[in-house]
């Protein structure tokens, strides 16, 4: 993510993760503020053994590009919620890619992380038959809670 603000927004990625028992880093790379620890995460990701990248960021969020920019793994941008144009800003500076270097754009805010852990546990589900199942139970369980007839709220 690209900055400390966005922890709350991404951690929700990471809570997909642990919940399917995937393994990941969470770290602070900015594109801005931190552009050499982004040249060399990004340039040195798929050697380190990374498989899926999940770039949040806000405002002018050039993360997810810049980062799939020097990559060839997947990576999935989360805009995460600006305080001056409530994430507008963010989705449109992530998703508008020009054609050969893909970013995998998600929804604005905790829905978009949210997504964006269980897209990337989809994709490593391809190649691990037990992550698969993980993954099959949590739909089947998210499916389970949901009731057919409304409760009045208390
Ligand atoms: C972006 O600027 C970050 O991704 C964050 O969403 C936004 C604001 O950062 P802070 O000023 O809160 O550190 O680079």
């Amino acid at each position: 993510m690209g900055s400390q603000s966005d922890w709350p927004v991404m951690k929700n990625a990471a809570d997909v993760l642990d919940r399917l028992e995937i393994g990941y880093e969470a770290k602070i790379v900015s594109a801005h503020r931190t552009p050499e620890r982004l040249y060399r995460f990004a340039s040195g990701a798929r050697e380190a053994g990374f498989k899926v990248i999940i770039a949040g960021a806000g405002g002018a969020a050039h993360l997810p590009g810049m980062t799939a920019a020097m990559t060839p793994l997947p990576v999935f941008g989360v805009p995460v919620e600006s305080r001056a144009l409530s994430g507008k800003d963010s989705l449109l500076s992530i998703v508008q890619m020009p054609a050969g270097v893909p970013v995998g754009t998600l929804a604005i805010g905790r829905s978009g992380a949210i997504n964006a852990g269980l897209l990337a546990a989809a994709v490593l589900a391809l190649g691990d038959p037990a992550l698969a199942a993980r993954l099959d139970a949590w739909r089947a369980e998210q499916t389970a809670a949901v009731a057919e007839t409304p409760r009045d709220e208390t």
